[in-house]
């Protein structure tokens, strides 16, 4: 059986929208970043990177001769993609269609949001520039998307694919937090038709009873909480 390693935020959610989507069996292991669980040697020994969703797939072997491991979400839907046949089109356009926008959403809309995240709800002092700043990259994401969306019905063309799982779950939950400076009727026309499926809210909403109040704003950010998500920089601080 597949064992996801995870905690309920966007990274690990488009996992678990694409596990549902291809009906697989998985197992969840959760990790609290809050607490520090990412930072514990059993965790680091599988993901040297300190961060979730990993995924442990025993129907393949990885270089060390053990179950395969692997971490970093995009590469994690791929994976399943190409294991399952789904939602990655054989069909080259369609395909670098697909991959150009899963890419685009590892590369920028997560970082930029994530980052944005950082300096709004976690970071020390107030730092009007930095927030500034990835504000309005959060802006000029969210236009692209939905202009985008205006001539097709899904992020790829006309097919679901994997570029709507690793989207969807960032623009939904953690972009309605910061209101878009301009309507954008074409991303909420694409919500609706991709909440028409099932799996989409299923994999959305999987444990996210388990989400701690302070990753959702709803109680204060600690020191405590900073040490574990950010220990190399507060010791670097402290040097
Ligand atoms: N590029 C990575 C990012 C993973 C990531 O940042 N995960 C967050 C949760 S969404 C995490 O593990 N944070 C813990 C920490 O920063 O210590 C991916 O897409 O898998």
């Amino acid at each position: 059986m597949l064992t996801l390693y995870f905690c309920p935020t966007p990274n690990c959610q488009k996992v678990t929208i694409m596990l549902k989507a291809i009906n697989a069996a998985f197992d969840t292991h959760k990790i609290d970043i809050l607490a520090g669980d990412q930072n514990e040697p059993d965790f680091v020994a599988i993901c040297p990177n300190k961060k979730v969703p990993v995924l442990v797939d025993p129907d393949f072997t990885g270089l060390d001769g053990k179950p395969l491991v692997i971490w970093e979400s995009g590469a994690i839907l791929i994976h399943l993609a190409e294991k399952s046949g789904q939602y990655l089109s054989a069909d080259p356009a369609i395909r670098a269609e697909t991959l150009k926008w899963v890419m685009w959403q590892m590369s920028y809309l997560g970082p930029m949001m994530g980052q944005l995240h950082h300096f709004v709800m976690y970071a020390p002092e107030e730092v009007p520039y930095a927030i500034d700043r990835y504000m309005s990259e959060v802006h000029r994401l969210r236009a692209l998307l939905n202009d985008t969306l205006e001539t097709r019905a899904f992020i790829a063309g006309d097919e679901m694919s994997i570029a709507d799982f690793a989207i969807y779950p960032w623009v939904k939950l953690f972009g309605m937090r910061y209101e878009p400076d301009r309507p954008l009727p074409h991303m909420e026309a694409w919500f609706t038709r991709m909440e028409e499926y099932a799996f989409v809210t299923e994999g959305l909403f999987h444990q996210v009873d388990t989400i701690r109040p302070e990753v959702v704003g709803n109680a204060p950010i600690t020191d405590e909480h900073r040490n574990a998500l950010f220990a190399s920089y507060q010791a670097k601080r402290q040097d």
